[in-house]
């Protein structure tokens, strides 16, 4: 039998997988969000927006946006050689929302993406995740055209607890995703810690 130079000699290290969801409001940019940092091809089930969708599919400040999410987004990132991430990207549009508690079950934690045009679009993310106990990280996407805010307006616009953490990114840049996929472990990590504390 032939072994392959990488199979010998090398400890083999069995990494720790989580599941992140991945959600916020319509065109806020999930799917980029997972497709930027995925490290396999995103499986991604978008269909056309259409004419008739026009009326619900507000694409205002995304004009460039032709499709949506109607399943899911999926993909995976290793943080570290002994982590891994799975990426859930949830669809955006109301009519889809029931798919989020299938979605959302077994995740460690979740990003919600949030853009400063238009702020109400994820409030209802924020409320699903804290009604459930799910540790969340709020990432405001800038997208160059919207204003910038102080970042403790923003927090109190979406009436945040003091201890979500708040980032700002650029869903089209790997590196800047990466630091916010960090931040929701550490602080999926810290809430699981102190509850245990509470607990026991
Ligand atoms: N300028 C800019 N454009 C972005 C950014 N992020 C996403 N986009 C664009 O915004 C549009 C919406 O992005 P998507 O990733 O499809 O958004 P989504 O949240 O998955 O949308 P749904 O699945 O339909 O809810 C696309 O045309 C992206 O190219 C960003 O940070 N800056
Ligand atoms: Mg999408």
């Amino acid at each position: 039998m032939i072994f392959g130079r990488s199979e010998r000699g090398k400890p083999r290290v069995e990494p720790v997988t989580f599941k992140i969801l991945v959600a916020g409001g319509f065109g806020v940019g999930k799917t980029t969000l997972v497709g930027a940092v995925s490290e396999i091809r995103p499986l991604r089930t978008e269909e056309l927006l259409t004419e008739a969708g026009r009326p619900v599919d507000d694409t205002s400040g995304v004009e460039g946006k032709h499709t949506t999410t109607v399943a899911m987004d999926f993909g995976r990132i290793t943080l570290r050689e002994d982590l891994v991430l799975y990426l859930f990207g949830t669809p955006g549009q109301e009519r889809f929302w029931f798919m989020w508690d299938e979605l959302s079950e077994g995740a460690l934690g979740a990003v919600v993406l949030a853009d400063t045009r238009r702020l109400e679009d994820c409030f209802a993310a924020v409320d699903y995740f804290e009604r459930r106990s799910i540790p969340f990280v709020v990432g405001v996407n800038c997208f160059e055209r919207s204003a910038r805010y102080p970042v403790e307006d923003v927090r109190q616009a979406l009436d945040l607890a003091e201890d979500v953490p708040l980032v700002l990114c650029d869903a089209r840049d790997r590196e800047s995703v990466k630091e916010v996929l960090v931040g929701v472990v550490q602080h999926a990590m810290s809430y699981a810690a102190r509850r245990q504390s509470v607990t026991t």
